[in-house]
């Protein structure tokens, strides 16, 4: 099982999406193990968009993160990285496929509902740092219904 980061980012939050979109991961079959909503610092969104830094968007990414809470989401599954990724659609709203968040619900590359970790090594560091506290591990009696276990 791969354990990924979610972020319903503050367009998100601003627009009411919040339900939506925790309700797309969850009945697709991901396992929440971290929630919460946050209005993060600055040093935070640094280290989370380190490898931006430099980019002509960078100063505005972080500019809007910061604009109001957003709300991080861990969730667990089987490919889940890659899973997260194709519900969330293409990063620019405009030419992301219809089904997806970003393309059922945007038209923006810079405002575009939600951030997903990209990789096995950016998940464990992103999920390090939204969740220091570490996550909560629960038994889900779902598993059986959405995997095939044998
Ligand atoms: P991703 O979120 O689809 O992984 P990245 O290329 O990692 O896309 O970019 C991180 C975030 O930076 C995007 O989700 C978007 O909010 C913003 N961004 C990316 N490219 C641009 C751009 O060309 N103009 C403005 N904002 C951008
Ligand atoms: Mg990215």
């Amino acid at each position: 099982m791969e354990t990924t980061l979610v972020l319903v980012k503050p367009d998100g939050v601003q627009r009411g999406l919040v339900g939506t979109i925790l309700a797309r991961l969850e009945r697709k079959g991901l396992q929440l193990v971290g929630l919460k909503l946050a209005r993060p610092p600055r040093a935070l969104l640094e280290a989370h968009y380190a490898v931006h830094q430099g980019k002509g968007f960078y100063e505005s990414l972080l500019a809007f993160m910061g604009s109001g809470p957003v709300v991080a989401v861990a969730v667990r599954g089987a490919g889940a990285i890659a899973v997260v990724r194709g519900l969330m659609g293409p990063t620019n709203g405009a030419e992301a496929p219809p089904a997806t968040l970003r393309g059922d619900f945007g038209l923006s590359r810079s405002f575009n509902l939600v951030h997903g970790s990209d990789g096995p090594g950016t998940a464990a560091a992103e999920l390090a740092l939204w969740f220091p506290e570490g996550l909560v591990e629960w038994e889900w009696n779902a598993l059986r219904w959405v995997y095939d276990l044998e």
